[in-house]
């Protein structure tokens, strides 16, 4: 299905004055709110494939009704997000999740939502029908060069289906790692890993970038063979200029200060995007800003501070993408939820004083620096948000929308209730 603008147009008419009403009163109380407004306007994050399907819990999987069983499927599914948000232009795949078998075809249907394809990703954390080595033991990390060699080759093989589709980047997360003391030697593991990953980065075309992602624990429970953004940075440092750091809000140990994290990577010009989630306890992949909204305002606050000391572009400058798949919530309203609480982080970081925070931080006025900063973030920037969705002819509450148009109950009727996504 596809959306209709005379709905959005419907929509926002009916929430018209009440949404001005609120807009006005705080846009008359931020100095330049159309700089603001342009930027959230201009802010892009993409859906991965993965989230378009409800996922599992480490027990059991719970489909949901009416889920993309296809990659035409899902490129719908995206396109209906992007149809109501205006913020959501691209899709990542994970292949084999998603193989592009005509990739002509697919980029096409993509074109006809507005979409492009943000990085391809590689899965050697499980095994596939009719593959010859098993990665029970790790993939690019194994012992035997065999593995090793089929789990480059898979990777490479993903670059190329990215690049019939116009990706630009490669993810690699590893599930490589070990689960008792003595079942790994560390060095040779970090060695055989880095190797492999110079074989991939030979096959990288020349404008894309490798993103490698780190992960504290799980699915083992002693090592993770890359744990943490040391361990990415030096394997990004070591492989090259195309290489970089991803960091997926999930994958640390609890209470990391992840915005000092994102603040010296981006210093150094290895930062390379994002996986966005929200965690109480681990890899929990919940709603973006759902658990620690300041936590998110906060790595924003970096970001803005670090792009702009580097000129780099906020929209373009790094890769921004959702990883976040729900068990209980409709996915696509969980996704909506996603974006918006991004764009609310991202509002509220713009509005910070950068020049009287920098004067304060000079003068050690730690109580002006923190109101500084709380008082960013304790601005209520929905209006301004919902201003730059309807600006774009998105919708002004893309939540409401979605259900009173009752979307999933027109997905259940074109696919039925038992069509399930492919995925974890
Ligand atoms: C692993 O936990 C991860 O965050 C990686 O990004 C995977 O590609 C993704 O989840 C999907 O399982
Ligand atoms: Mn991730
Ligand atoms: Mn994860």
């Amino acid at each position: 299905m596809k959306l209709d603008i005379n709905q959005i147009e419907q929509h926002n008419a009916s929430l018209s004055e009440a949404h001005q009403r609120k807009f006005d009163f705080i846009a008359n109380e931020i100095k330049d709110v159309e700089a603001v407004i342009e930027k959230l306007q201009a802010f892009q994050i993409a859906i991965p494939s993965w989230a378009l399907g409800t996922g599992g819990t480490r027990f059991g999987r719970f489909n949901g009704p009416g889920e993309p069983s296809t990659l035409e499927q899902k490129i719908e599914d995206v396109g209906l997000l992007h149809a109501l948000n205006k913020s959501s232009g691209a899709i990542s795949l994970h292949i084999p999740w998603d193989i592009p078998t005509d990739a002509q075809k697919i980029k096409d249907l993509a074109a006809s939502y507005d979409l492009t394809f943000d990085a391809v990703n590689s899965n050697t954390f499980q095994d596939q029908a009719g593959q010859e080595f098993s990665y029970k033991y790790g993939s690019l990390h194994h012992v035997d060069a065999r593995v090793r060699k089929q789990a480059v080759d898979h990777n490479i093989e993903v670059i190329k289906h990215g690049e019939a589709l116009g990706s630009k980047s490669l993810t690699v997360w590893l599930a490589d790692g070990s689960s008792f003391p003595g079942q790994l030697n560390f060095r040779e593991a970090f060695q055989n890993t880095l190797s492999s990953l110079q074989e991939i980065y030979a096959a990288l075309p020349s404008d894309w970038k490798l993103f490698v992602e780190y992960k504290a624990f799980e699915p083992h429970f002693y090592s993770t063979t890359i744990a943490d953004w040391g361990q990415s940075l030096l394997l990004a440092s070591k492989l090259g200029d195309q290489a970089y750091t991803l960091v997926d809000l999930g994958h640390h140990l609890p209470n990391a200060n992840i915005e000092q994290i994102v603040s010296l990577l981006l210093m150094e010009g290895k930062l390379g995007g994002f996986h966005f989630n929200d965690s109480k306890y681990a890899d929990d992949d919940l709603t973006a800003g759902s658990i620690k909204p300041y936590q998110l305002f906060l790595i924003f606050n970096e970001l803005i501070d670090g792009l702009d000391a580097r000129g780099l572009d906020h929209a373009t400058g790094l890769g921004w993408m959702i990883d976040a798949s729900h068990n209980l919530k409709d996915p696509l309203v969980d996704l909506l939820q996603s974006v918006d609480a991004i764009k609310l982080a991202y509002a509220q970081a713009l509005l910070v004083d950068r020049v009287s925070l920098k004067q304060a931080q000079q003068e050690n006025n730690i109580i002006k620096a923190q109101e500084i900063l709380q008082d960013a973030f304790r601005t209520d920037v929905r209006p301004i948000v919902a201003e730059a969705r309807k600006r774009s002819g998105a919708a002004i509450d893309p939540v409401a929308l979605f259900t009173a148009l009752n979307v999933r109950g027109q997905l259940v009727q074109e696919r039925g209730e038992k069509s399930v996504a492919t995925g974890l």
